[in-house]
């Protein structure tokens, strides 16, 4: 779909973030500038005044909004981690693509409400509005949502990151966040809404982010428990004997009550203080450490209110490992 006042800025897959990986993620709130930018056709560019958005299907009041008038509606924020499940060509490699942001925005429940929703449907379609080939694939960027999903507070209609309205890289004007969940369901240059009886049949929801379960597939949804040490990185100048602190964030959809550091390679472990969770925003841990002269391998590992982990390895959510030189 080609629409007027609308034009690709760059084909293609792209993937941006900030070089120190993991490390340059000091602060609680990411600046844009260290948040990594996904897309898988390209990154489009809309006139604001062109944008429109159609919430069509099982809908008493069929609706086509502007701009203003998604503007005139009553907005919210919400703090939320943001994390890309990966590429979905390799998806048990960790790529710990992160960020913890503020969004802002329209809750989608009240634009479903305008449109009058069914009570038949029971699947939230959304569809991005760029166009181009990924994987072989050319058709629309559409995910789905199940509809107790769709109609809880956090989802929003997002029209601005951390108090500044979407660039056209981040999806603006006006994108899907689906805090909690892999950023995948957040589809970016949002164009349509369809209400349904039944999940979407395209390739981004059938082919790519499914996850082999026991009973088939696993739509990539809800965020695994996981972890990351920020400091010290493999950079570091560490001296023997100086009192350093290891530390991190630890995030999930659930919230996250342990996580423990080893400073043996995973030989024994020891508990680290965990820090408050705002909304579903990443929670700080820390530890303090007074190293020995030589090399360490340093780990994180968190668990979550369910009891649920992180796999030692081969998952998207693997264990983060750092290595670091402690001098004299
Ligand atoms: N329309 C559209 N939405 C999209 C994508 C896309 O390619 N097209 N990529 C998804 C993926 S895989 C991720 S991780 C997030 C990335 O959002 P960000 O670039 O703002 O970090 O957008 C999601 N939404
Ligand atoms: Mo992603």
């Amino acid at each position: 779909m080609r629409r007027m006042g609308m034009h690709m800025l760059k084909k293609g897959f792209s993937f941006q973030g900030p070089a120190e990986g993991v490390h340059a993620l000091k602060s609680w709130i990411t600046p844009e500038d260290d948040l990594f930018l996904v897309t898988h056709m390209g990154f489009l560019n809309i006139d604001p005044e062109h944008w429109h958005l159609d919430v069509d299907g099982l809908v008493g009041n069929p609706t086509r909004l502007r701009l203003p008038d998604l503007q005139a509606m009553p907005q919210r924020e919400y703090m939320s981690f943001h994390e890309c499940a990966g590429s979905p060509l390799t998806p048990t490699v960790a790529k710990r693509r992160i960020g913890n942001v503020i969004w802002k925005g329209v809750p989608l429940s009240l634009v479903l409400e305008h449109a009058e929703i069914s009570k038949q449907a029971s699947f939230i379609w959304t569809s991005g509005l760029e166009w181009g080939e990924y994987a072989g694939v050319e058709e629309p960027y559409q995910k789905d949502l199940p509809i107790e999903k769709a109609l809880a507070e956090e989802i929003l209609l997002a029209l601005e990151i951390n108090g500044r309205p979407l660039t056209p890289e981040r999806g603006g004007p006006v994108r899907l966040v689906v805090p909690g969940w892999y950023g995948t369901n957040s589809v970016k240059w949002i164009g349509s809404i369809t209400a349904a009886n039944r999940r979407a049949r395209g390739a981004y929801t059938t082919r790519f982010y499914n996850d082999p379960a026991p009973s088939g597939l696993k739509p990539v949804w809800g965020v695994a428990p996981e972890s990351v040490i920020v400091s010290p990185s493999p950079n570091d100048l560490l001296l023997a004997d100086v009192p350093t602190e290891i530390s991190g964030w630890a995030w999930g959809d659930r919230e996250i009550s342990t996580v423990e550091v080893s400073v043996d390679g995973g030989g024994s472990w020891q508990t680290a203080t965990v820090g408050p969770r705002k909304d579903k925003s990443w929670q700080r841990f820390e530890l303090p450490w007074l190293p020995k002269s030589g090399q360490h391998v340093l780990l994180c590992r968190c668990t979550n209110e369910l009891g649920e982990g992180q796999p030692p390895c081969d998952a998207r959510n693997a264990v983060h490992a750092v290595q670091v030189v402690v001098g004299n």
